[in-house]
C-alpha cells in the first residue's frame, strides 16, 4: 500500500502487530486500521512495530540506561550522580517523591539555544511569527532569538529576579512569550504563564499564590476583529493581589502596536515599564545560571475537581529530556521540518510543544497570534502554505469547527507540505479524525493523537507515525518508559481487553513533582485514589489489539474545547452572584467544543427568572474565570436533586442536561423526588 488508506482490520500486518504487543492472535474486527505508507515508514525514526517493541522493552526494563543514553546528547555542566531516577510512588511507603538526573547541573535555555547555535544552526529560523492580521509577520533565527532572550534575562536580573524567584507571564502569542519563558529559564527563575484569556480575578489568584517579583504582559491583543486590553486586566489583578498583601515591583509591558498604541494605555508610574524602552538597551549576552536537574523550571495552574486551581510544578532535567524525546518521536521530527502547534503558551501544550520540546530539537516553530477562523476559516491552511508547514498539531475542537465550515476552505489551499498531523486536548471522535486525515491531510499524513496532561509534562500514550497502523480515535500505545495500567474501582489492575481507570505504574522523566505549596493535595489527588499508581483522572479502555482508547474525565472536571474547567470553580463563580442561592454544573456533549458547560441554578427566594439575569450570571463566570468558562446553558432549578445527607446527585443532573429522561435511574433515594419533575418541566424554558 503506497499511500495511507483506511482499511478494515484483518490484514496481514495486524496479526504481526498483535503478536508483537500481546503475543496472541488477532480477534478483533471491530476497528478500522489505517496503515502508514511504505514511503513514510521507510524514512521514519521508528519504522516498524518491532522497532518500537525493542525500544519500548529497553525503556521499561532498563529505564536508567535508556534515559541516560538520551540525556547524554544534551549539555550538562555536571553529570548527574547515580541513580538516574529515584522514586516512591506508593503512599503506603511514605511521601511521594520523584527525582530524575538528581545532582546533574544543566540549563534548558542553554540546551534550546546556545547548544543548537554552537552546532552550526544559529542561522536557522527558530520562530516564524504570524500576526492576527494577514500580512503582519516576523521571524527570528536561533542566534537572534538568543540575543533577545539574553537582553530580557539581563533586565530581569537587574530588577532583582534571582534563581528560584517567580515571574508571572500574561502575554498573547507574540514572540515575546517564548522569549520570556526562555529568559526566566536562563537565570533559573520560575515562570508561571497565565493564559491571556483568564480574567483579572483568576490572574490575581495565581499572583497571590506564587508571589512573583515581576509580571510581564502586553498592553493589548487583537483576536480576530476584537481588541482586548490586557493591561487593564493586569491592573485590576494587581489591585486585587495588593488587597491580599502581595504587591508586585514591576509590570513589564510590551507595546503591541498593531492592537493598541501606548498613548491610550493606562499607566502607573514607578511600576509599569515599556518593554521596548528598556529591554533592547541590555547586552545580548547573559551568563547561564546552572541549575540542579531537580530545581523548579515552571509552575502552571490547572483546574481540579475541587477548590482552587493547582500549581503544577515541573523541574528542569527530566522535563527537558522528556519533552525533547517525545517531540522527536511522536512527530517523527526531521531537521527540515516546519512545525506548527496551534496551542497557546498559556497551556501545557504551548510549554512543552511550542517552546521547549521543539526548540530542544532545534526546530523551526510557527507562533500564531490570531484566531484560526480569521479572516475566514481558511486561515490555517493559508499559513500552512505560506510557511510550508510539515507538522501541524492542533485540537479536536478546531478540527470539528473547521469541518463544519466546509471542505472548500481547506481544498482551496495546496497543503502539500504537510507530512504529520497531531491532535491533543480531548478524545478525537472518529468522524473528525477521518475528516482531518482525508481532507486536511489528503489521506497521506499519519495523525499523532497524543494523550497526556499538564501533570505528565509530555506525551504518555501516542502513535509513533510510521510504526503502527492507526485506529481513528485511539491514542494507540504508550510512549517509551510509560507503563499505563487500567484498574477497576478497587484499584486492581485489569489485563487485556478492558475498560476502567487509567493509571501509570512507576515514574517517567517528565512527571510533575508536586503541587506548589501543597504536597498533601498532590498525594491525595493523584496517588491515594489507587495506591501504588499515579491516577490520571481519565477513563480508558484497551481493545483486543492492545490499543488504548481514552474515554474522558471520570472526575468533576469538564473538558471544554480541550481546556480543563472544574465544575466547582464555575459553581463558586455562580453562587457569588447576589441572586444565586445554589448552583450545580455538569458537562454535556457539544458538537464543536467536545463538552459544554451546563449549569443548574437555584435563585434566592422570591427572585424571578429573567433573560437579563441569565446574562448577568454568565457575565459573572466570564469575569471571574474567563470567557472560555462561560456556561452554554443556564437551567432554572427551583431545587436540586439531593440525597438525604444533602449530596447533589450529579448523575441525575447529567441525564437531565443531556435529555436522557428515560434513563434517570433510581430517584427514590432523593430527599425530595419531586424536584426532578420540576426540573424536567423547566428544561426548555
Ligand atoms: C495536554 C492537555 C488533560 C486532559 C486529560 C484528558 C484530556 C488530552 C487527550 C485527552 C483523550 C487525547 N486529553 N489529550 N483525552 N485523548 N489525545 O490537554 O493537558 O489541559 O492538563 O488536559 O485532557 O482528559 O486528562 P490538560
Amino acid at each position: 500500500v503506497d499511500s495511507m488508506s483506511v482499511k478494515p482490520s484483518g490484514a496481514g500486518k495486524v496479526s504481526q502487530l498483535n503478536a508483537v504487543i500481546l503475543g496472541e492472535a488477532l480477534a478483533s474486527e471491530a476497528h478500522d486500521l489505517v496503515f502508514p505508507s511504505r514511503d513514510f515508514s521507510s524514512q521514519a525514526l521508528v519504522s516498524s512495530p518491532e522497532k518500537y517493541e525493542e525500544m519500548y522493552k529497553r525503556s521499561v526494563e532498563d529505564p536508567a540506561g535508556f534515559w541516560s543514553d538520551i540525556a547524554s546528547d544534551f549539555y550538562w555542566k555536571e553529570k548527574w550522580s547515580q541513580p538516574v531516577c529515584s522514586e516512591n510512588l506508593d503512599v503506603r511507603n511514605g511521601n511521594i517523591k520523584i527525582e530524575w538526573f538528581k545532582g546533574g547541573r544543566t540549563n534548558i535555555c542553554y540546551n534550546c539555544l546556545d547548544r543548537n547555535i554552537e552546532s552550526g544552526n544559529g542561522g536557522k529560523v527558530a520562530i516564524y511569527w504570524e500576526g492576527n492580521e494577514p500580512g503582519f509577520d516576523a521571524s527570528l533565527t536561533y542566534a537572534q532569538l538568543l540575543d533577545k532572550v539574553c537582553q530580557l534575562a539581563n533586565y530581569l536580573k537587574d530588577m532583582g529576579v534571582r534563581k528560584g524567584d517567580a515571574v508571572v507571564i500574561y502575554l498573547p502569542m507574540l514572540m515575546e512569550l517564548p522569549i520570556a519563558m526562555l529568559a526566566c529559564a536562563r537565570i533559573g527563575a520560575v515562570h508561571s504563564v497565565v493564559f491571556a484569556g483568564f480574567s483579572s480575578e483568576s490572574l490575581a489568584q495565581r499572583i497571590v499564590d506564587c508571589k512573583p517579583k515581576v509580571v510581564i504582559t502586553s498592553n493589548a491583543v487583537k483576536r480576530g476583529p476584537k481588541v482586548i486590553s490586557l493591561k487593564d486586566i493586569v491592573d485590576a489583578a494587581l489591585v486585587e493581589s495588593a488587597k491580599n498583601g502581595i504587591s508586585v515591583d514591576a509590570c513589564l509591558t510590551y507595546e503591541n502596536q498593531s492592537a493598541m498604541k501606548r498613548e491610550t494605555t493606562k499607566w502607573q508610574e514607578g511600576r509599569d515599564i515599556w518593554w521596548q524602552d528598556v529591554v533592547p538597551k541590555y547586552p545580548t549576552t547573559c551568563d547561564v545560571e546552572w541549575v540542579d536537574a531537580e530545581d523548579p523550571l515552571f509552575l502552571l495552574y490547572t483546574s481540579g475537581s475541587t477548590g482552587k486551581p493547582k500549581g503544577v510544578l515541573h523541574t528542569t532535567g527530566g522535563y527537558m529530556i522528556y519533552t525533547a524525546t517525545t517531540f522527536k518521536y511522536a512527530f517523527d521530527y526531521k531537521p527540515s521540518d516546519v512545525y506548527w502547534c496551534t496551542a497557546d503558551c498559556g497551556w501545557i501544550t504551548g510549554h512543552s510543544y511550542v517552546t521547549f520540546g521543539p526548540m530542544l530539537n532545534g526546530a523551526t516553530v510557527i507562533v500564531f497570534e490570531g484566531a484560526p477562523n480569521y479572516p475566514d476559516s481558511g486561515r490555517c491552511w493559508d499559513i500552512v502554505d505560506k510557511y510550508k508547514v510539515t507538522i501541524f498539531y492542533t485540537a479536536p475542537t478546531l478540527v470539528r469547527s473547521l469541518m463544519r465550515d466546509g471542505d472548500e476552505y481547506v481544498t482551496r489551499y495546496s497543503r502539500k507540505s504537510l507530512r504529520v498531523l497531531g491532535s491533543v486536548g480531548e478524545p478525537i471522535n472518529p468522524s473528525a479524525w477521518r475528516w482531518f486525515f482525508n481532507v486536511v491531510g489528503d489521506s497521506r499524513c499519519p495523525i499523532s493523537d497524543t494523550w497526556w496532561q499538564t501533570e505528565t509534562g509530555g506525551f504518555m500514550i501516542t502513535p509513533l507515525p510510521g510504526a503502527w497502523p492507526q485506529k481513528p480515535g485511539s491514542a494507540t500505545f504508550p510512549f517509551f518508559g510509560v507503563q499505563p495500567v487500567i484498574v477497576d474501582e478497587k484499584g486492581i489492575e485489569i489485563e487485556g481487553e478492558c475498560n476502567g481507570y487509567l493509571c501509570v505504574k512507576s515514574s517517567w522523566p517528565g512527571a510533575f513533582r508536586t503541587l506548589y505549596g501543597d504536597h498533601d493535595r498532590y498525594e491525595t489527588t493523584y496517588f491515594k485514589a489507587f495506591p501504588g499508581y499515579y491516577f490520571s483522572g481519565d477513563g480508558c479502555s484497551r481493545d483486543k489489539d492492545g490499543y488504548y482508547w481514552l474515554t474522558g474525565r471520570v472526575d468533576d472536571v469538564i473538558n471544554v474545547s480541550g481546556h480543563r474547567i472544574g465544575t466547582a470553580e464555575v459553581e463558586s463563580a455562580l453562587v457569588s452572584h447576589p441572586k444565586c442561592a445554589e448552583a450545580a454544573v455538569v458537562g454535556v456533549e457539544h458538537e464543536v467544543k467536545g463538552q459544554g458547560i451546563y449549569a443548574f441554578v437555584t435563585l434566592v427566594e422570591g427572585v424571578p427568572y429573567s433573560e437579563e439575569l441569565r446574562k448577568s450570571l454568565i457575565m459573572t463566570v466570564r469575569s471571574q474565570i474567563g470567557a472560555f468558562a462561560a456556561p452554554d446553558r443556564i437551567h432554572w432549578a427551583p431545587g436540586l436533586p439531593k440525597t438525604r445527607s444533602g449530596k447533589i446527585m450529579r448523575r441525575i443532573l447529567r441525564k437531565i442536561a443531556s435529555r436522557q429522561l428515560n434513563e434517570l435511574g433510581d430517584t427514590s433515594t432523593l430527599a425530595d423526588p419531586n424536584v426532578v419533575d420540576e426540573l424536567i418541566k423547566l428544561a426548555d424554558s
